[in-house]
């Protein structure tokens, strides 16, 4: 059945009139541990008939337009066609000034953002903020380049900067890529360090040469495990709620967002909370983005 983001409050949006489009990605191909993201998309839009249409501090992001697109057909046996289909949907919100906001669906769906990021913008002019327990680096996982274990190491081939936050889990391969490609970081140990200090996250940004546009891409599992469990690998020691808040806040500080990505959500039907949880985050990141967009300032404020 046709549903769309925050249908409980406000009409169908067309594409034209959408600032935002939420696309659905129910992509479950590489999937190594438990299983279940096919059905991520449609329980986030589902929960996110739950949400209220103020965000505290951000007033109504909601008002500014939310078109729901299609999903994207992920039935291809050639999971490269997937991944074009998803950056061909991504090429045509920017080219309709509109902000792409991927449903996952599994972590390898960023590859469409990846090439979309690599077709329309010059090369250093957009980098990657990861959210995620785990690395995404490796230079393929269980026999597929294609994998939600190596996503990241594509965006890195492409020449895109990358800042993770959250990483808890290492292998040497990731380690060395991660030196070789610059790639910079605040693990989930170094976080946990600042949470017992007086100045807490109040010092954290991006490193100053990174680029002024950011693609978001959050994988849930970067979540502590106890709020989100419903996940392929649920992972002990992530953020909580306020800490992802805080962490998108001061992490974007004077940056632009073209687009983001939430994925990695495997619903359960007895844990509904967390898809709640990923459907307020979602709408957190639309709240966030539309802060940080320079353009809709201007025009806000003349
Ligand atoms: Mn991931």
């Amino acid at each position: 059945m046709r549903t769309w983001f925050l249908s409980s409050e406000y009409p169908e949006c067309p594409a034209e009139r959408g600032y935002f489009h939420v696309i659905p990605v129910p992509l479950e191909r590489t999937v190594s541990y438990g299983s279940g993201t096919a059905a991520g998309p449609h329980a986030i839009l589902e929960a996110s008939a739950q949400l209220e249409t103020i965000v505290e501090s951000y007033g109504e992001p909601g008002a500014l337009g939310i078109h729901t697109t299609e999903p994207i057909d992920c039935t291809s046996d050639a999971i490269a066609t997937v991944f074009a289909s998803i950056a061909r949907r991504i090429g045509h919100a920017w080219s309709l000034q509109a902000i792409p906001i991927l449903l996952g669906g599994e972590h390898s769906i960023t590859n469409g953002a990846i090439a979309a990021i690599a077709a329309c913008h010059p090369p250093g002019e957009v980098g990657i903020l990861q959210f995620d327990a785990h690395m995404d680096l490796r230079h393929a996982y269980e026999g597929t380049v294609h994998s939600h274990g190596s996503v990241m190491r594509r965006a890195l081939e492409k020449g895109i900067r990358l800042h993770q936050v959250g990483i808890r889990n290492y292998s040497v391969e990731e380690l060395e890529a991660r030196s070789i490609h610059g790639v910079t970081y605040h693990d989930a140990s170094q976080l946990n360090r600042l949470r017992h200090t007086q100045e807490h996250f109040s010092s954290l940004a991006l490193p100053q040469d990174f680029p002024g546009k950011l693609y978001v891409s959050f994988d849930v599992d970067g979540f502590d495990a106890a709020l989100m469990s419903a996940t392929g690998t649920p992972d002990p020691g992530g953020f909580g709620w306020w800490e992802a808040v805080e962490l998108l806040e001061r992490l974007t500080e004077g940056r632009t967002i073209i687009g983001a990505d939430i994925v990695e959500l495997a619903p359960q039907s007895h844990l509904h909370h967390c898809d709640y949880t990923v459907a307020k985050l979602t709408y957190f990141l639309i709240a966030l983005i539309a802060r940080r967009d320079r353009s809709l300032h201007d025009h806000t404020s003349s």
